[in-house]
């Protein structure tokens, strides 16, 4: 269906670290918001989003993904000024994190800010559609870099959610958004690639890319996925935000499955515990075949 895959991506790229790709990789979610879908305005004062950084760390996630613009549909755009003095404190209070930070913004000068202050990705939900230069600045850095599929923006976004094929058009999509960061002189570890589940997707959509994720893997590239929480985990259980645990974990499983290798979510204990325990069993035949 595509041309032959390319070799497996073995490791992610970011400012001098390399996070090795052959187990799986969880980042946690930091949202130094008022108004995220889920924990809005629980870490919205510098303190408490330090402190939750660091219980995300102790509970095992292997770095952290900070946002201060809500993408939740419908959510009006932040200026540059009010995303960065958020995240400002939290960025500057977080210097001594033993865990790479990725900066979740669509705008150059938050990612040119949040690089200055320690972060070691950037993180773009538009998919390099914002400001193609993130890209530059990425590769300047020797930054980690992730583009990621949306439809729209987060205000329009879920007016037309129909596609006539959902994973060929993200997969092209992402695909191309991958070509323009190399060719700003990004390395192809420093890409990674992310399908985008519930933005600007129904709920079939995003099970059907979530099912059909080893053809977004085989680009080649680290693939990040985020269903924590998300609406189409309540459609299929009829369950609030805060009743996604279960469905959220599935999910991560079955992404994981496919070929991700980074799954972005709220709650990180339990998601790296099953992630941990579905590993060890996996690895079991052959752990048993050689102690025989
Ligand atoms: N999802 C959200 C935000 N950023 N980035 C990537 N790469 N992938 C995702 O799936 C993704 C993302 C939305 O979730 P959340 O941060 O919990 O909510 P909000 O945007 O309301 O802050």
């Amino acid at each position: 269906m595509y041309d032959a895959a390319p070799e497996p991506a073995r490791a992610w790229r970011l400012r001098g670290r390399q996070l090795p790709l052959d187990r799986p990789l969880v980042a946690g979610i930091l949202n130094v918001t008022p108004d995220s879908f889920s924990d809005g305005g629980r870490f919205f004062e510098p303190g408490s989003a330090i402190a939750r950084a660091w219980e995300m760390v102790a509970e095992g996630a292997h770095l952290l993904d900070v946002g201060a613009e809500s993408t939740r549909p419908g959510a009006e755009p932040l200026g540059a000024e009010t995303e960065w003095n958020r995240l400002r404190p939290v960025l500057e209070g977080l210097q001594d994190l033993p865990v790479p930070i990725s900066v979740d913004t669509t705008k150059l000068q938050v990612a040119e800010r949040a690089l200055e202050a320690g972060a070691s990705a950037i993180n773009d939900v538009s998919g390099l559609r914002g400001d193609p230069r993130l890209a530059e600045l990425a590769a300047r850095n020797g930054a980690g870099l992730v583009v990621m599929h949306m439809r729209g923006t987060p205000r329009t976004m879920q007016d037309d959610t129909h596609y006539d094929d959902i994973v060929g058009e993200v997969r092209s999509f992402l695909e191309r958004a991958r070509r323009t960061a190399l060719e700003a002189g990004c390395a192809p570890g420093q890409v990674a690639v992310d399908p985008g589940l519930g933005f600007g997707k129904s709920a079939r959509g995003n099970l059907e890319l979530l099912a059909r994720l080893d053809e977004i893997a085989s680009l080649g590239a680290p693939v990040w996925v985020g269903p924590s929480r998300k609406s189409f985990i309540g459609h299929v259980l009829d369950a609030g935000p805060d009743d996604r645990l279960a469905g959220t974990i599935a999910a991560c499983l079955a992404a994981i499955r496919r070929g991700a290798h980074v799954v972005r979510v709220h709650d990180v204990r339990p998601v790296r515990e099953a992630l941990e325990l579905t590993r060890a069993i996996d690895r079991a035949p052959a752990t048993a075949e050689a102690g025989r």
